[in-house]
């Protein structure tokens, strides 16, 4: 039967690898990693598998919150190169057939943007209408990264709103001027030639100063719309960071809105409702409940789903999942497994590729990010020392931020940069990077070689329907079919149990024991061992 392609599902052709450029490869020995450095490491990529590419932001910024606070949309950041650069990135990705989409900060600027230099002047500025500003605090919103939302403004005795840090202002959307900036900018890279763009806190754009949550105010949809459903632009890949629940999502993403091709939903990642520097187990079965939830969901209305564990702002989930160090192979290509062969369009983090893990240091100077300094500075007068740093430890953006470990070679960054890296690189770095993973003979990276080639050669994994097979605890079993094509994907969580399989007569195509290649429908499973079955009837 010949692969349907609608207009919307060839995404599902796509494998992305996300990059946080700062911490990925340094070219130039200053310490930071660069655009030059990642078209070096293009090799990598290829020999992983994906085909597209999301890059953090890496637009002009003084860094406040390491590129997104943007001081100017259509420039690189000093530290990461020149446009120059990043067009022979983009060439260069292009060329090896892989699709490059760029971060878009589209509810808050840098304050160092030229639009809020000018606003914060005086209250007549032409520019001061593009930031949202109070005579008082409209309400009491806290800032993501700690305190009041608002903050004062001497010159025109106002007060403005930050739902993030100091230093990024939120844009006014009910300006049209703004928006009319904003779909200039879109249009900016999508000429550059950008295959789309990862819209961060999408869902901020529309406020409801009234509403408890900063979120999906009253006329997000709209202004979504106007940004994307235009002549030049509908075709390109959008995915927005939303917090929507399932009605959200359908608004979002449903075929016929003109909206978003798909967003990031973080509900099987996020299972604390506490701050995220408490520490909690992960529950690996309600992981799977939410997983098997949106893939029903997202089934019947007919949506795209996302499928990631990690990104820039958690620790690594293969950390939280606690598991003994010997095992780390097994559970890091068993959560491989259990993600990205369902139905969706899969997100690789850098450094998840070898099973990178979360670091631990004793000294706050370890780290960089402005939420955990925040954090650090609010608690240290009342908590101890030891507690505090377990939590900042636990909960740091950091952790899934430090240096990429290429190598093993500590007296050379771990093959990072030549000179001092900006960020101390990952504490168990020693034994946990690319180079030493690549020699194992249980490689993540291998394993993650040849989910993403049977990705690519079966159309039941990419297109198949998902249906849920689970008979016991501490299980996930599923099978992806079309007419012709039947996978079945057994993955055992952290104890030795038997899983009685779906299937007796099928190939197995896919394990992280050795042991049951001999044995291929042994129902005895060891800790964290996943089998992958193919059948074609
Ligand atoms: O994140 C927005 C967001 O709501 C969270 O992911 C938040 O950063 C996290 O919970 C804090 O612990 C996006 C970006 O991904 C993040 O890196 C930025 O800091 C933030 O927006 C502001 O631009
Ligand atoms: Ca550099």
């Amino acid at each position: 039967m010949k692969e349907q392609k609608t207009n919307k599902e060839r995404f599902l052709d796509w494998t992305f690898y996300q990059i946080y450029p700062r911490s990925f490869y340094d070219a130039n020995g200053d310490g930071i990693g660069d655009l030059r450095g990642v078209e070096k490491k293009l090799d990598h990529l290829q020999a992983l598998g994906v085909n597209a590419v999301w890059l953090s932001p890496c637009y002009k910024s003084p860094n406040c919150d390491n590129g997104y606070d943007v001081s100017d949309y259509r420039d690189i950041m000093d530290e990461f190169g020149t446009l120059d650069d990043w067009t022979r990135l983009k060439n260069a990705l292009h060329e090896r057939g892989i699709k490059l989409i760029m971060d878009f900060v589209a509810n808050h600027t840098s304050s160092e943007h030229f639009w809020f230099q000018e606003a914060k002047k005086s209250r007549d500025n032409p520019y001061h209408d593009y930031y949202i500003w109070a005579e008082k605090p409209l309400n009491n919103w806290r800032s993501t990264f700690g305190g009041s939302a608002w903050e004062y403004n001497e010159a025109t005795n106002e007060y403005y709103l930050h739902s993030f840090a100091v230093g990024q202002p939120d844009l006014n959307w009910e300006n049209p001027k703004v928006r009319k900036e904003m779909q200039e900018i879109v249009d900016f890279w999508v000429e550059l030639g950008v295959d789309g763009f990862r819209c961060d806190v999408l869902d901020h754009i529309s406020k409801d100063f009234q509403a408890d949550k900063r979120y999906d105010g009253p006329r997000l949809h709209e202004y979504i719309r106007e940004l994307f459903d235009r002549d030049g632009v509908r075709h390109i890949f959008v995915i927005g960071e939303c917090q929507s629940d399932e009605s959200g999502v359908c608004e979002l993403c449903g075929k016929d809105r003109g909206e978003l091709t798909t967003i990031f939903q973080f509900e099987h990642v996020r299972q604390s409702a506490q701050s995220k520097f408490i520490p909690f187990r992960f529950d690996l079965n309600r992981f799977r409940d939410v997983l098997v939830k949106w893939q029903a969901f997202t089934a019947k209305n007919e949506l795209l789903y996302t499928l990631f564990t990690d990104n820039h702002d958690q620790p690594f989930l293969l950390s939280l999942i606690q598991p003994p160090k010997a095992l780390r192979y097994e559970a890091a290509t068993m959560l491989g497994a259990a993600v990205y062969l369902l139905k969706g369009i899969p997100f690789i983090y850098q450094g998840q590729e070898f099973g990178a893990v979360n670091s631990y240091f004793d000294d706050i100077d370890d780290f960089n990010d402005i939420e955990t300094h925040n954090y650090y500075r609010a608690r240290k007068a009342t908590t101890d020392k030891k507690t505090l740093m377990e939590e900042i430890n636990f909960g740091s953006r950091d952790n899934s931020r430090r240096p990429m470990a290429w190598t093993a070679n500590k007296a050379e960054n771990f093959g990072f940069t030549t000179g001092k890296p900006w960020l101390a690189p990952p504490t168990q770095a020693k034994n946990v990077n690319l180079e030493t993973d690549r020699r194992a003979e249980r490689s993540v990276f291998r394993f993650y070689q040849d989910l993403l080639r049977l990705r690519k050669e079966s159309v039941a994994i990419r297109r198949g329907a998902f249906c849920d097979l689970t008979e016991i605890q501490n299980s996930f079993v599923f099978s992806r079919a079309t007419d012709n094509e039947r996978i079945f994907v057994v993955c055992n969580f952290e104890k030795a149990q038997n899983i009685s399989l779906p299937v007796k007569n099928a190939r197995l195509i896919l394990c992280n024991y050795a042991a049951r290649k001999n044995d291929p429908f042994n129902e005895a499973f060891a800790p964290y061992e996943i089998a992958v079955y193919q059948n074609r009837p």
